[in-house]
């Protein structure tokens, strides 16, 4: 008798509950980009920055996550977006149940653009679904260009990868070149912009990407209901 193997993938309860956010973003047309690095890389200054430059009209919101403090919400709130901080209490990242919850009394159709600052920490996040349409990685120049062969699987994950702190490259021995080519070593798609966010700093390729972004998203969106 011939045996046909049968193969059932199990949802994990993340991935079930990430699969119905993922949903819920795509009927209410929110883009839902979750950012992750190591602690430290400059997530939330790379928010901070981006929450400045945009009109205040703009429908975006915020989730961050850290084990403990309020300190990166504290941060995102002066720009007059609606901020949230998940404090995990221990958890080495952000899992779709406390985005589930922490979206209870937000309404989704009030928003265009949803940005994750996950937990400081570039293994444990890569594993858990959000619901999010991509992920994006930040690698600040004091890490190292060996970062994307160590932990090759949040870069390979992540659509774009945000090289931050490009002021420091005077001073410190980091080669985006090679960092560049450990990344696409790893995912030969990766797109890579460069950041300084101090004053004076520049945002330009991160701004473009993130506009660009949008566009793709909502125009994926009206081709959707043609
Ligand atoms: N030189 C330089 N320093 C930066 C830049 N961006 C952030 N920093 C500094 O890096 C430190 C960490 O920045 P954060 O934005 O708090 O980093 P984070 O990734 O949000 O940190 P966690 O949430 O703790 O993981 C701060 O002292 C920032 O001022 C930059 O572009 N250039
Ligand atoms: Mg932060």
């Amino acid at each position: 008798m011939d045996r046909v193997p049968l193969e059932r993938k199990v949802l994990s309860e993340n991935d079930r509950v990430a699969s119905g956010l993922r949903a819920r973003f795509q009927e209410h047309g929110v883009l839902c980009l979750n950012i992750i690095s190591s602690p430290g890389s400059g997530k939330t200054t790379l928010l901070e920055r981006t929450l400045e430059s945009l009109p205040r009209h703009d429908r975006v919101a915020v989730l961050t996550g850290d084990i403990q403090t309020e300190n990166d919400a504290n941060r995102l709130k002066r720009f007059h977006f609606p901020v949230k901080q998940i404090t995990t209490g221990g958890t080495c990242h952000l899992d779709a149940r406390m985005i589930e919850s922490h979206l209870a009394d937000w309404r989704l159709e009030d928003l265009d653009l949803l940005l994750i600052e996950n937990v400081g920490n570039l293994v444990c996040p890569s594993s858990y679904d959000l619901g999010e349409a991509a992920k994006v990685v930040v690698l600040s120049v004091t890490e190292g260009e060996d970062k994307p062969l160590k932990y090759p699987s949040i870069f390979f994950k992540s659509d774009l990868l945000v090289l931050s702190k490009t002021d420091l490259l005077p001073y410190v021995p980091f080669d985006v070149n090679t960092a560049s080519e450990n990344a696409r070593k790893v995912h030969p798609k990766m797109e890579i912009v460069q950041v300084s966010c101090l004053a004076g700093g520049s945002l330009q390729e991160w701004m473009t990407w993130l506009e660009a972004r949008r566009r793709a998203f909502s125009s994926g969106l009206q081709e959707a209901v043609r």
